[in-house]
């Protein structure tokens, strides 16, 4: 049968009857009689049952009047958040490459919320197919200003007309990317009358066509009527398309490198190893070569390690979490370091929390049951203190508080930490200086075999070395410290 012809019945794409629809009503869709989004999804489902696609559809619905297409469409089908059609389409059709994306999305969620993430994937080519309703405002919430409406136009937030000089002109978006170099397909058609809808018929075909051999990205806008919140007869409506919107939106094909476009292949996953990936970001653990040799029998690293560091902005706080976090990192252990700090650049207080787990880390919170309390200032100590398991182990920064009480078996280390940072140089060592106590503190009661208590020290050089490499002489000053803190805790023990 040609594509022309008109087709009478329900394409076997739509359910028949809505039974995903709640409610009494399963042969009819919820759209307003007269609106476009209907007319539009009987030639998208007769195209998808045409070109024999519709196991491997996955139909992306946008926040708008269309939210609900899954009631209708037997496809794969996805409701996203407002505006994100085409970022999750592009997450589907990369994990899925057999699968054929549609993304269907109005002039709000398309032009405003969601340009950013439209116009990257058509910059990008996705291999993907994006129905654009342009009905030039926002149908579900009640009809506001889209970047669509008209110069002059009366809508609820513009109740005397879209003025340009405050509101600016209509977007073009089918002009605008045709300025990019990836999309294949961009065609605007109407809805206004059979002539109109037979053209539309062709290119929502040609949109689909080009899905199914899988030659990019394909755009088509609809031009739509949205009689309810135009207040407008079908008559009003189709002069409204024809004689106002076309002077914004012409009709016809802006961009067709269909028949140029090679069919595709199935485009390669572009999901990788998890081993490949490390072996990319992370080369010196492979130069290293101590992936895999750091397995301490201990019990302290055969569980979900939980540390607390804690101070005054500007004393290095955040950095040594994120060292320690980097070292176990480098031995294979799964880390999470979330930091905490207030609006200021300097002196207030600021923490974070790094947990350090051989198996999946589920949450980085650290409040209660904490393994190492790390206490700049006393605040911190207030803070933070009572969240320290009764195995826990406290180091504090001696020059700032007297030494706090011991509960349970906790175990308490003071370290002048600011002051051996001076006396190597750079006060912005004293996470280095902790990070050498904490390799005495560990070897005596984590244990640390000898081999292992070597590593540490072996991998901290690692750690800092790939934060400053291109640093010598703050990785000198660096070493300094960490061997100062590690003289100073063992002069103590
Ligand atoms: C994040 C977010 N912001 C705002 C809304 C409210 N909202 C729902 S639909 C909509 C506009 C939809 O208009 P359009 O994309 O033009 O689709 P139509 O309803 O006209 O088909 C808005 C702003 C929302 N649901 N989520
Ligand atoms: S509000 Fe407009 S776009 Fe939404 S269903 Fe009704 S006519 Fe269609």
């Amino acid at each position: 049968m040609s594509m022309e012809k008109v087709k009478f019945g329900r394409s076997k794409v739509f359910f028949d009857p809505f039974n995903r629809r709640p409610g009494p009503i399963k042969k009819n869709m919820h759209y307003c009689p007269g609106c476009g989004h209907g007319i539009l999804h009987k030639l998208i489902a007769e195209a998808i049952e045409h070109y024999g696609i519709q196991q491997d559809v996955a139909f992306i619905a946008p926040v708008g009047c269309a939210v609900f297409a899954y009631y209708y469409f037997n496809t794969g089908a996805i409701s996203v958040p407002h505006g994100r059609a085409p970022a999750v389409g592009t997450g589907v059709g990369r994990a899925n490459p057999e699968k054929f994306v549609i993304s269907y999305q109005g002039d709000g969620d398309l032009a405003a919320i969601g340009f950013n993430e439209f116009i990257q994937a058509a910059n990008r080519g996705e291999k993907m197919t994006i129905f654009f309703v342009n009905n030039t405002n926002y149908g579900m919430t009640g009809g506001q200003m889209a970047p669509t409406t008209l110069p002059g136009q009366k809508t609820t937030t513009t109740p005397f007309g879209r003025n340009p000089l405050t509101e600016g002109y209509p977007i073009n978006v089918s002009s605008l990317i045709n300025t990019l170099t990836s999309p294949v397909y961009i065609e605007r058609v109407a809805l206004t009358s059979t002539a109109r809808i037979a053209a539309a018929k062709k290119a929502v075909y040609k949109g689909i066509e080009n899905l199914r051999d899988r030659k990019g990205f394909s755009f088509i806008e609809v031009l739509a009527p949205c009689p309810i919140n135009l207040r407008m007869t079908t008559e009003q409506l189709n002069d409204f398309i024809e004689n106002k919107m076309t002077e914004f939106f012409p009709i016809g094909c802006v961009r067709d490198r269909s028949a140029e476009t090679a069919v595709g292949e199935l485009p390669p996953a572009t999901i990788h190893e998890p081993a490949e990936v490390m072996a990319k970001l992370f080369p010196l653990r492979q130069e290293g070569g101590v992936a895999d040799d750091f397995r301490n029998d201990s019990e302290i690293f055969n569980r979900e390690l939980r540390i607390r560091m804690s101070g005054f902005g500007g004393q290095g706080i955040l950095s040594l979490g994120h060292n320690f976090a980097n070292m176990a990192r480098l031995r294979n252990f799964n880390v999470s370091w979330m930091p905490s700090y207030g609006p200021e650049q300097r002196g207030g207080a600021a923490s974070c929390a790094v947990i350090l787990s051989r198996g999946v880390i589920s949450n980085p919170m650290v409040d209660n049951n904490c393994d190492l309390l790390i206490a700049l200032t006393q605040m911190a100590l207030d803070k933070f203190g009572h969240q320290l398991s009764d195995n826990g182990i406290l180091i504090y920064d001696r020059s700032a508080m007297s030494k706090p009480e011991v509960k349970g078996n906790q175990k308490v280390f003071g370290l002048d930490a600011l002051a051996i940072a001076n006396s190597v140089g750079n006060p912005k060592c004293a996470n280095s200086v902790i990070l050498g106590a904490l390799a005495v503190i560990l070897k005596k009661y984590a244990p640390l075999t000898e081999g292992d208590a070597a590593d540490y020290d072996k991998v901290y050089r690692e750690a800092l070395t790939e934060s400053f490499g291109s640093k010598p002489k703050v990785l000198e000053q660096n070493f300094a410290a960490f061997e100062a803190g590690k003289a100073a805790m063992a002069a103590e023990l």
